[in-house]
């Protein structure tokens, strides 16, 4: 047998595969090509025949190992910033007012076709570099301010530069589907089917196999349920997998149709209703919970978690971030924030972040829990206590990541 390359001794480990059970006096070992090999006592790992003087050997001092934290639902690669508008906001106007005026995701567009590629990436790698020393190793990015051929492009080219050029493992959305943009405002239908022919459906195609899946902002500020369909079946033809944000600000049964298609998983869902639950638990589509944009927008209708739970819907949470509804840059703060906002048990925050998130962008047979065959990816954090992941606001608990097997955070 070979040797292990990395060791993690003394370690509270939390490997989430039995819910919040966690492994005192534990460790857990890598081999070469950063999949875990070895989870048990600290007495028997050091004590193991694979455990040689090449072995990297990291004394855990009794604090809680969790798997690398997953953030499936990002907005990561933008220009510009929208504090205007949220100071806006503030006065008064609405978040539905200010897209309609032609601010909002429009804005973002604007700043985003502006900037070069270089630009993108430099401020999408700094962005996800934060995102890491929150223990994220695994990113879900959209395009989607592009709203253009040529930009919509640059923002998959810059998205998959953070994967380059960062620790992080990305995962690819193409979010064409996001809003129309002002040069086709003025057609038929308020331009969307032509913006769709001429812009969304050949980008589709052109991404088949260059990304992992097709999402759509199914919204009345963006695209009604025709039209999400459309846009499915296009996806369909190009063998891309299907997400949504569906039901956030109103209940146009996005995440229903979302289920028919065998979405992956259906987002944000604060006005989702029954119906809409069970078509989801029967298609196994994740339920993605993002209580950073329901705070900053300051909305009061909840997503149905109980309905979610009685259903047996997975929940998982994810930032969200982008720069009109959720500038926000921490997922332990998301998680208190699921948990406060929404009433999540600390259990399910923390599945919500790492068990279910994975699920959510299909990469469960790799990455969410510390099971022998996964990949190495771990957090380490300065405590013992499992629910001070999610019960502390804004502190940051992560003292080190490793990530297939290699510390890219030092413990200290
Ligand atoms: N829902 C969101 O929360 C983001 N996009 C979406 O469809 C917000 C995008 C933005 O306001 O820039
Ligand atoms: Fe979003």
């Amino acid at each position: 047998m070979n040797t292990w390359k990395t060791l993690i001794t003394d370690a509270e480990l939390l490997p989430l595969d039995r819910g919040l059970a966690t492994m005192h006096d534990g460790a857990i070992a890598s081999d070469e090509h950063g999949r875990i090999v070895w989870i048990g006592k600290t007495t028997d790992a050091v004590a193991h025949e694979n455990c040689r003087e090449s072995t990297r050997q990291i004394d855990g001092r009794g604090r809680l190992v969790t798997p690398g934290l997953i953030d499936c639902h990002t907005h990561l690669v933008y220009a510009g910033s929208r504090a205007n508008e949220w100071q806006q906001r503030l006065a008064g106007v609405s978040y539905e007012e200010i897209a309609r005026q032609g601010g909002g995701i429009l804005s973002t567009v604007n700043s985003t076709r502006s900037a070069g590629l270089s630009e993108l990436i430099t401020s999408a790698v700094q962005r996800a570099n934060q995102f890491l020393e929150f223990g994220v190793t695994t990113v879900e990015i959209k395009s989607g301010y592009g709203l253009n051929i040529e930009t919509e492009l640059k923002m998959l080219d810059a998205a998959r530069a953070v994967e380059k050029e960062t620790a992080l493992d990305v995962s690819l959305t193409l979010l064409a589907a996001h809003a129309i943009p002002p040069e086709f405002k003025d057609g038929a239908n308020s331009g969307a089917k032509q913006y769709l022919d001429e812009v969304v459906f050949p980008l589709i195609q052109h991404c088949q196999g260059k990304v992992d899946a097709v999402d759509v902002f199914c919204e009345s500020i963006a695209f009604n349920l025709e039209q999400t369909k459309l846009v499915f079946e296009q996806a369909k033809t190009a063998s891309l997998a299907i997400k949504i944000h569906a039901e956030q600000l109103s209940n146009l049964r996005g995440a229903r149709l979302a289920a028919e298609y065998n979405a992956w998983s259906a987002d944000h869902l604060e006005y989702l209703d029954e119906d809409g639950v069970k078509a989801m638990a029967q298609a196994g589509t994740v339920a993605v919970l993002l209580p950073g944009a329901f705070y900053f927008l300051n909305e009061t209708q909840r997503p149905p978690v109980e309905l979610l739970r009685n259903h047996g819907v997975p929940i998982a949470i994810a930032t969200d971030h982008n720069p009109g509804s959720s500038p926000v840059f921490s997922l332990p703060l998301t998680m208190n924030m699921a948990s406060t906002l929404f009433g999540l048990t600390v259990e399910e925050s923390i599945l919500g972040s790492t068990v279910h998130a994975a699920r959510a962008l299909r990469r469960d047979d790799d990455i969410g829990t510390l099971e022998v065959g996964k990949q190495f990816d771990v957090a380490v954090w300065n405590t013992a206590e499992p629910a001070d992941l999610v019960y502390r606001i804004g502190d940051n608990l992560c003292c080190g990541v490793a990530k297939t097997g290699e510390f890219v955070i030092e413990t200290t």
